[in-house]
């Protein structure tokens, strides 16, 4: 019963401080003088890490007591953001810990700032897990994530000459006392070595061997005693790892061409959307899902015993993206080599078991792993790939089309070579279907392109098989901690008492929709934003050592860089609006200031291009006394989770204005939305249901539809037609390809503006009309404030679907049959 006090809130201010001052000087050993903001996070830390071990263990405890099924989240990246501020709120004692500090004479909200902010993801897909994992807790389901505990996180982005530059993310050399290391449950396992038979039997020998630490990180649900684990491997050597060579003093050089062991679980690969076809990408997938393998079989033996018949009864493991698609091999490695099932029984158990999210239809995001390569690294699962592969395409597909052997190397998952000489490619989304029971994409619109564009033909073959959960953020995180004050107006307006609980009820925010026209919440609505706009505006003083004006609008668009997600479509814009103002200064409009925050992948020549570009504009721009501050441009160095916090509540315009058919979802559009900004957006991801939720008057939606785009490609289309045909348009990618805005360098924004008049594949001209028109209406709509805000207070009130409690909710139903 979730009204009743759960163990934590029973803390108090006076026993917080005693905790804090034992741990201070019992675990750091620190003096209470020379504490300051630093030592106090530490501190306060580990009382709250205390708190999560003691409910992680009443939680494991009560799950075994009832035998729970439980779910097991495959992922890559945890993209969590900090911690303490968020567990202190989960768990109820955040008030408790600001009296606690404010007793010691410290403020809690300085020392929160001391956490670094780890960077265990890349973008959407990491934070997606995060918030997940939340919502898993926060509904009191039996959940693992597992992941990876890199040593360096998403690189550190800094500007040179407005150049990105990156440097390396060592965010555990700062204390983290969040994990703590589970040695008990530590796993060995192999790569590499070959496969012989005996007695039938097939036997994986010669291996390499390497050692998975388990450190575990306690994950708080809000206002429960539910903490649950995500459990985060890091590679080390195995004990005794060539301990001949080492006799013999060959140690070093027998290591050399074989992998360090170290090296496994070093660095996250910074490519979202673009694999790299790395063998240590490879081998970091592998080992993961091996120690997750194990260890979720240990578990249920110690619960169920040997028995393997209620294996896919206890057991759910959904698999985030196709990264940790060797699982399925893996699960049936063990069942056919180490448990002796038949073949046939083990595909069905990880069918029963498995289920597979997809997050892209970028064709060159799907991955592919060269055949040779796997048989290098994992040669026994090499074998029971081509075994699945053969079951599915001489029985399956045999049954579904008798006799079509062009079907049958369309569906193999193994990709032939187009030419003599190319090599075998394993299709990781393909082997990801045929062993899962169930397959998602993220948002409606991409469900519906994944059953008709990605995998037609498995829909027809399987027709329950693709579904739809449409992806959530939680309102913990994106609503009540990072907007306190909007939480409390909500809360002083619909109530906060045992009925009223939006924090865990989202849809319950509806009950905003009444006081989107009376003129005092209104009142009250718009004063909270200036509020967060002028905390804002102080931290890009301090960042970027930009003035802005809270009074302005503030338009914003934070994502990882990339042309489909087309920041240079809003660059574009920011050059003309400048134009525009340069033509006539005395122009009737309101200030404005656009915001970015991205960070490109190391290798994307383009993408830093863009960077490059919006860099030197906003450099320009800003520095322009003739256009009297009516435009600004902010460019924020290193955006993560931490500047998202801080961003998105200060936010009025929100972008995402990405290609039609290219962003599965988006997530940030929701909190950003549910924050009470406006979206400007094409119909793309989730912006289709956000629309459907707010309705048609308060989202700002231009451009191309998904069969536009498709209709326009299959027409023919020149870039270079729309070019000539617009004025504005021209002038400002002529300026671009000038040199002006970089005259040490004037070739630099050359591979933007090939990108542009060169196919411009993400058509980013066709849609620029309609994206400018689109900016004319929001200001015009800006100068009538109370519509402004009443759109603004629907947006926030409307919100209810996307809490990620939903997603988690339809995940539970509709696919690990858990309630
Ligand atoms: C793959 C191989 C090697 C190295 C890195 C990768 C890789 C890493 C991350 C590939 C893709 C990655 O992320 C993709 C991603 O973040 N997709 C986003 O997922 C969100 C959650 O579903 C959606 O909201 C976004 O629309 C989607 O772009």
């Amino acid at each position: 019963n979730k009204t009743e006090q759960y163990a934590a809130t029973t803390l108090d201010a006076d026993r917080l401080a005693q905790s804090i001052k034992r741990h201070l000087q019992q675990s750091l050993g620190v003096d209470l003088e020379e504490a300051g903001p630093a030592e106090y996070w530490e501190a306060l830390s580990l009382v709250v890490r205390e708190l999560g071990l003691d409910l992680i263990r009443k939680t494991r405890h009560k799950e075994r007591d009832e035998k729970a099924r439980r779910v097991y989240y495959l992922s890559l990246e945890f993209l969590v953001g900090r911690l303490l501020g968020n567990n202190l709120h989960n768990l109820g004692i955040y008030k408790q810990a600001e009296e606690a500090m404010a007793n010691l004479g410290v403020n809690l909200t300085d020392v929160l700032e001391h956490e670094t902010d780890p960077a265990l993801g890349n973008g959407g897909l990491g934070r997606l897990a995060a918030c997940f994992m939340d919502s898993l807790a926060t509904l009191d389901l039996p959940a693992f994530g597992y992941g990876i505990n890199y040593r360096f996180g998403l690189f550190k982005q800094d500007f040179a000459g407005g150049k990105q530059v990156e440097s390396p993310d060592g965010w555990r050399e700062e204390s983290c006392p969040w994990g703590i290391e589970r040695p008990k449950r530590k796993q060995l396992i192999k790569l590499y070595g070959r496969v012989s038979e005996r007695a039938g039997k097939a036997v994986w020998e010669d291996t390499q061997e390497i050692l998975g630490m388990p450190w575990d990180v306690p994950v708080t649900g809000y206002g429960t005693d539910t903490v649950n684990t995500l459990r985060l491997w890091e590679s080390r050597a195995a004990e005794g790892f060539d301990l001949s060579s080492f006799d013999e003093g060959r140690y070093q050089e027998s290591r050399s061409g074989e992998i360090q062991a170290e090296n496994v679980s070093q660095v996250l690969y910074p490519n979202d959307n673009h694999p790299a076809g790395k063998e240590l990408r490879l081998i970091q997938q592998y080992f993961f899902v091996a120690c997750s393998i194990a260890d979720l079989i240990a578990r249920y033996k110690r619960e169920n015993g040997d028995n393997w018949d209620d294996f896919a009864e206890k057991v759910a493991i959904q698999l985030n993206d196709t990264h940790p698609a060797i699982a399925v091999p893996e699960l049936m490695r063990i069942l056919m080599d180490e448990e002796d099932i038949v073949f046939s029984k083990a595909l069905s158990i990880c069918r029963e078991v498995f289920s597979y999210t997809n997050h892209t239809l970028l064709p060159e995001a799907l991955e592919k792993w060269p055949q040779n390569l796997i048989t290098k690294v994992l040669p026994r699962h090499m074998q029971i790939i081509h075994m699945i592969n053969y079951h599915f395409l001489h029985t399956e597909v045999e049954a579904q089309w008798p006799g079509d052997n062009n079907m049958k190397r369309r569906l193999s998952i193994i990709e032939e070579p187009e030419r003599p000489g190319g090599q075998q490619m394993v299709r990781m989304a393909y082997l990801s279907v045929v062993g899962s029971h169930k397959v998602n994409g993220v948002a409606a619109l991409h469900s519906g392109l994944v059953k008709t564009t990605l995998f037609p033909e498995f829909n027809e073959m399987w027709p329950d098989k693709l579904v739809n959960v449409t992806n959530g953020v939680t309102p913990r995180r994106w609503l009540d901690y990072c907007n306190p004050e909007l939480a409390k107006l909500i809360d002083d307006t619909i109530g906060n008492d045992g009925k009223v609980d939006w924090r865990r009820n989202l849809s319950q925010l509806d009950a905003i929709n009444a006081y989107a026209d009376d003129p005092a919440f209104q009142k009250k609505f718009a004063a909270i934003k200036h509020d967060n706009k002028i905390r804002f505006a102080a931290v890009v003083k301090e960042l970027c050592n930009i003035d802005i004006s809270p009074d302005a609008i503030f338009d914003v668009q934070i994502k990882r860089l990339h042309e489909y997600k087309r920041q240079q479509l809003n660059l574009l814009h920011i050059m003309a609006l400048y134009r525009r103002l340069l033509d006539n200064p005395d122009l009737d409009v309101p200030q404005r200031v656009f915001i970015f925050g991205a960070k490109a992948a190391p290798g994307y020549k383009v993408a830093k291009t863009i960077i490059h570009a919006i860099n030197r504009v906003a450099e320009r721009v800003n520095n322009d006394r003739r256009i009297k501050d009516k435009l600004k441009v902010v460019f924020l160095p290193n955006y993560r989770i931490t500047l998202a916090e801080k961003i998105i509540p200060a936010a009025d315009v929100s972008e995402q204005i990405s290609t039609a058919g290219f962003e599965a979802s988006g997530t940030g559009n929701m909190k950003f939305a549910l924050n009470g900004a406006l979206t400007v957006g094409t119909l793309d991801g989730a912006n289709v249901e956000i629309a459907e939720e707010v309705g048609d008057d308060n989202i700002f939606i231009y451009g191309l539809t998904v069969d536009e785009v498709a209709e326009l490609r299959h027409r023919g289309y020149n870039p270079k037609d729309v070019y000539n045909s617009n004025a504005e348009l021209k002038a400002v990618i002529d300026w671009l390809a000038s040199g002006d805005l970089c005259p040490e360098e004037p070739d630099a924004f050359r591979p933007l503006v090939d990108s542009l008049l060169g196919g411009d594949y993400f058509l980013t001209l066709v849609d620029y009309q309609a994206y400018s028109d689109a900016h004319d209406k929001i200001v015009a709509t800006w100068k009538k404030p109370e519509l402004w805000w009443k759109k603004a207070i629907i947006n926030t009130a409307s919100m209810g679907k996307f809490s990620s409690d939903r997603s988690i909710m339809d995940y539970a139903k509709t696919i690990w049959n858990m309630a």
